[in-house]
This record gives structure tokens, C-alpha cells and sequence, in this order.
């Protein structure tokens, strides 16, 4: 199982596997490959591999509840099963990765079908970074006949705004790149603001792509409704019980490979918009605001609180 486990986590510290989704999704694929690589004789040697997994998968990116939430879920699953034939384990684990990875698509489509309405034919709308679960609704309008245009931040250091403009692109949208810090320059003409989530709190703040806040701030200053769009399964079940969300620190080599020495470089990758600046949360269960966010959680996922 190791190698395969290796090699995820390694494709996603170095961003090439990028975005929340995207990066849980790889996490469980590598999760169910693995295990049909198992050399375990036993369960409990079964279970000692999945947790090896789970600690290299968890330290690849550290900002990543989705993929947290996902592992725990399989592990979960094969934790309270009463099979004890390593063959039938790893049969399980398939099972389980393809039903949760099954009810991640039907979210994504959900959130598509929900998002299109908030697109007002004739339109500008503003996103950062580069989210999926954004690009994926903002086709979903277009193929529903919304005529819109989109401004998207280049997204340094590492540039994912420009896998956002690239797939706009290919979708048939009247694309507009901008630096990020000409995010209030053109704010005032922007009639809507759309960023996914890496993390959601107890409290409902949101955690995206570093500069998110600032264009939260920047939205609410120019009354520009701002809207995150997440899974609920991005809700981070660690912040109920005081934890802080830890926010990924990355190399400063990402902001300036040959910096003079002495030169202090910070790198956070992500930080935290709070929920006064957000109008709602797109999810599959509808626009919400992010104050119900830990009920509806509950609600519909109560296992999350429970594992481990
Ligand atoms: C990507 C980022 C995205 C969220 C949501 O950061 O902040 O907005 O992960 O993406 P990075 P998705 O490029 O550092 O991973 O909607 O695809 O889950």
C-alpha cells in the first residue's frame, strides 16, 4: 500500500493535485489502491496500514477537511465491520471509496444546479484562485443560457487563476484576468463574487485561498454580494471542539526562488473569511447561511462528529 499512499500525498504537496475535491478525491482513489496492495495477514494489520495511510494522506496538505472527513469515513466503515478476511477489508474499502466518491459528483452537480440561478444573465461575476466546484457551476450556467462574464484573479503565488481562465475559456466565457490586487479596482463593476472552500468552521467562517478575505472585504465595501461555494463536507468537525483550523504554511521558494539571503518570506497558502462577509453558502443542500452551517452538518452527516 505504501508506494502507491507515497506517491498521492506526494503529487499533492506538490500541487499536482490541487483544490479541496480534487485533492480527497485523489486521497481515497490512492486509499482503495492501496489496500488491494495490502500485505496484511490479518485485520488488525490491515487496520495499522490504513492508519499509516491516514497520518502521510493528513500531512500532505494540512488545510484539507474533505480529505480528512473522506479517509475517516472509509476507515470508519472498515473499524466497525464485523469481517475479519483481509479479501472481503479491501472489498469494503472499494465499496465504500466508490459510494462516497459517487455522493461527492451528485453534491457537485447539485451545487451546479443551484449556483446557475444566482447568475444574472448579463452578468460579471468575480472569482479567486481556482475552485472546481466554482468552475463546474459557472459552466453549469452557461449551459443553461446565462450570457455572463468572469474576472479571475491570476492567484499568486502559484497561479491558479490561470486553470480557472483556461477552463472558462474552453466553456465559451468572456474571460478577464487580473492581478490580485486589482481586486477593488474592478469590484465596482462586478455584480457578484463566487470562491469555493477549503474549510468550513463551527462558526461558519470559511477557509479558502489565501487573499479570500480580502476580497470579502473588498466585496463588502462595494455592497457586491459574496458567496462561497463548498460541500458541506468541507465543515471541519476538529473547529466544534475549539480547534483553530491549522492554515498551511508552503516554501518561500513559491513566492521568490532566489530571494537575497537574510530576506524573510512568508507563504501562507490560505486564510479565514469570516461569516459577517459572506451572503451564503452554496451547497447541495441549497444557499444557507453560514450560521447553520453546524446544525445542518449535523443534521446530514452525523457521523463526522464521531470518528476520529
Ligand atoms: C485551492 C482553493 C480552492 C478550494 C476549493 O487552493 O483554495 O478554492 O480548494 O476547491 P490550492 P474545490 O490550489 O492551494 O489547492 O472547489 O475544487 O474543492
Amino acid at each position: 500500500m505504501h508506494e502507491t499512499v507515497y506517491d498521492a500525498a506526494e503529487r499533492i504537496k506538490q500541487l499536482k493535485v490541487q483544490g479541496a475535491r480534487n485533492v480527497a478525491i485523489a486521497a481515497i482513489n490512492a486509499i482503495e489502491e492501496g489496500t488491494k496492495e495490502s500485505d496484511a495477514k490479518h485485520k488488525d494489520e490491515f487496520m495499522k496500514e490504513l492508519s499509516d495511510a491516514k497520518t502521510v494522506l493528513f500531512a500532505s496538505r494540512e488545510t484539507e477537511p474533505l480529505m480528512r472527513n473522506a479517509i475517516r469515513h472509509v476507515i470508519h466503515a472498515v473499524e466497525n465491520s464485523d469481517e475479519t478476511s483481509v479479501t472481503e477489508l479491501v472489498e469494503l474499502v472499494s465499496q465504500v471509496s466508490g459510494s462516497f466518491l459517487e455522493s461527492l459528483e451528485r453534491s457537485k452537480k447539485k451545487i451546479a444546479s443551484v449556483g446557475s440561478k444566482r447568475i444574472s444573465d448579463g452578468s460579471k461575476v468575480l472569482t479567486h484562485c481556482h475552485s472546481s466546484t466554482v468552475t463546474n457551476m459557472l459552466r453549469r450556467a452557461k449551459q443553461d443560457g446565462k450570457s455572463f462574464k468572469v474576472v479571475c484573479t491570476e492567484s499568486r503565488p502559484v497561479f491558479q487563476g490561470r486553470i480557472t481562465a483556461k477552463e472558462m475559456l474552453d466553456a465559451g466565457i468572456e474571460t478577464t484576468l487580473i492581478v490580485d490586487s486589482a481586486v477593488r479596482y474592478f469590484m465596482n463593476e462586478v455584480d457578484l463574487v463566487v470562491v469555493g472552500a477549503d474549510a468550513i468552521t463551527s462558526e461558519g467562517n470559511v477557509i479558502n485561498k489565501i487573499g479570500t478575505s480580502m476580497v470579502a472585504l473588498a466585496a463588502k465595501e462595494a455592497r457586491t454580494p459574496f458567496y462561497v461555494v463548498s460541500e458541506l463536507l468541507k465543515f471541519d468537525p476538529a473547529t466544534v471542539h475549539g480547534d483553530y483550523e491549522t492554515i498551511e504554511e508552503r516554501s518561500p521558494t513559491e513566492v521568490w526562488n532566489d530571494a537575497p539571503s537574510g530576506l524573510t518570506i512568508r507563504n501562507p497558502a490560505f486564510d479565514v473569511t469570516r461569516r459577517e462577509f459572506i451572503h451564503g453558502i452554496i451547497c447541495e443542500e441549497g444557499v444557507i447561511s453560514p450560521d447553520s452551517i453546524s446544525e445542518l452538518v449535523n443534521r446530514k452527516h452525523p457521523w463526522i462528529f464521531e470518528v476520529t
